[in-house]
């Protein structure tokens, strides 16, 4: 029936709708921002973080700056060169890959004294996974058949003629 298949589409939006649509910004270290003294595994530990949310980074410009960095850097605090830091004091980060993800500072002995954040960033379950169509059951193509690098309606490849 149209009536009860609208009222379930309707139930279906309010359900996701809200979480696809709400991307949350976390301020590093909230009220205390970035800077020497937090503890940012504390701070990080409650928290869930999803890609699409955003990280940003608060502090006095030229007292603190953020690199992004990788594991190894992160365990010891290796700055990268100058040019990939960001110190505008308000640097926002857009998490944008599932994973583990690692931030420093990069003024001397800054990192060493806990000036660190390691993240891990779950996917969003929902925006990923919803299959742009139904996914047809895989099909033995010809391999001489041109292939539009996504999937043709079985209809489409039976008009196109076929060199044997
Ligand atoms: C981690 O980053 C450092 C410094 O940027 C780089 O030298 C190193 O090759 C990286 N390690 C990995 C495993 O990517
Ligand atoms: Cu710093």
């Amino acid at each position: 029936m149209a009536l009860s298949r609208l009222s379930m589409l309707v139930v279906i939006a309010i359900i996701f709708l809200p979480s696809i649509a709400i991307a949350k910004e976390f301020v590093v270290g909230d009220d205390k921002g970035w800077t020497i003294g937090v503890d940012y595994q504390a701070w990080a530990a409650n928290k869930v973080f999803v890609v699409g949310d955003k990280l940003v980074f608060k502090y006095a410009v030229g007292d603190h700056n953020v690199f992004k960095v990788n594991g190894t850097a992160f365990q010891s605090c290796t700055v990268p060169p100058p040019s990939e830091a960001l110190s505008t004091g308000s640097d926002t980060i857009e998490l944008a890959t599932p994973g583990r993800k690692w931030y420093i500072c990069g003024f001397a002995g800054h990192c060493n004294a806990g000036q660190k954040l390691v993240i891990t960033v779950l996917p969003n379950t929902l925006a990923p996974t919803l299959p742009p169509s139904p996914a047809p059951a895989p099909s033995p193509v010809p391999p001489h058949v041109p292939h539009f690098g996504r999937w043709v309606p079985k209809k489409l490849l039976k008009g196109f003629p076929l060199v044997h």
